[in-house]
């Protein structure tokens, strides 16, 4: 499959595991908005191919760096309608991959720092490696995180965890990520994209539109009181029986043989 070439991203599939892979590798893939917005152009391409691509693999270009934040290059002489309009693209950009119906693994390769912590936040599950680091720098550049840094990571790691690390601005480790349940499943650096594509592949024998279902239940409902959350899993639940995979899910596994999903 031929995706659209990007001055920014890298996007790739093979065996219906895509690979988006942020390739700036000279300033460590920071983002700038052309990056943002080529994320975005490529997660349109992506959701537009659900039979090519049914997870989507989220990584840095090199062996050093994730994404080591914003451009700070760009973003130091930027005023306040620049900053907010920036923050904005991120927004719009990092919330299309968290609305993606795929499932998204980032494979943190390197530094996550800044909107790269973002960027993996907005991933449904993210796998490092003794090279990961995260970080949240920004008070110490004297703004706060502006791509979603004080919502998505205080979702993940809790409050307290992650206003430590915002107001330290100290990097964490890989150990320490994992512990905190930032990172999902730690590896030795050189299976990281081999446990990425285990996940993928484990992920892809499923019924895909029941993946999406359920990853679209857990985001939304964690928001949600909880008798309106469970009120929408019911819905949600109720309509996977309008499809020919819950037919074939079920039928499978009663007559003892594998399913062949169609993501009908
Ligand atoms: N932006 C631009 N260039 C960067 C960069 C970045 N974030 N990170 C690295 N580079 C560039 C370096 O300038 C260097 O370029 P040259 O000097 O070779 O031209 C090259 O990448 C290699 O970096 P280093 O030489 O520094 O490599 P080291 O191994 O020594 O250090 C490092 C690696 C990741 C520890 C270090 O590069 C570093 O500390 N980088 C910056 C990390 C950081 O602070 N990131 C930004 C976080 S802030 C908003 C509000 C806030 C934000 C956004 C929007 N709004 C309200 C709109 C904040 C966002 C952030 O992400």
């Amino acid at each position: 499959m031929n995706f659209n070439k990007y001055d920014n991203v890298l996007l790739e599939a093979t065996d219906g595991i895509g690979t988006l892979t942020i390739n700036r590798p000279k300033v460590l893939n920071a983002l700038n908005s052309a990056t943002l917005q080529d994320i975005g152009d490529a997660l349109r391409e992506v959701e537009s191919h659900p039979d090519e691509i049914k997870v989507l693999i989220i990584t840095g270009s090199g062996t050093k760096s994730f994404v080591a934040g914003a451009d700070i290059t760009e973003m130091r002489s930027m005023n306040t309608m620049q900053a907010l309009a920036l923050s904005k693209l991120a927004h719009k950009s990092f919330g299309e991959i968290e609305d993606l119906p795929q499932f998204t693994i980032a494979a943190v390769n390197g530094y996550a720092l800044g909107g790269g912590c973002e960027l993996a936040s907005s991933c449904d599950m993210r796998i490092g490696s003794a090279k990961t680091k995260f970080g949240q720098p920004e008070v110490g550049l004297g703004t706060i995180p502006g791509f979603g840094g004080t919502q998505r990571l205080t979702r993940l790691v809790g409050r307290g965890k992650a206003k430590e690390m915002i107001a330290t601005s100290t990097m964490i480790s890989a150990d320490e990520a994992y512990r905190i349940g930032l990172l999902d499943e730690l590896v030795e650096p050189e299976e990281l994209m081999n446990k990425a594509h285990e996940i993928a592949k484990q992920v892809m024998k499923n019924g895909m539109i029941a993946v999406a279902l359920a990853k679209y239940s857990v985001d939304r409902g964690a928001d949600l009181p909880l008798d309106v959350a469970v009120d929408m899993e019911s819905q949600l639940f109720a309509e996977t029986f309008a499809t020919q995979d819950q037919t074939e899910g079920m039928n499978a596994f009663v007559e003892k043989r594998d399913s062949k999903f169609t993501g009908k």
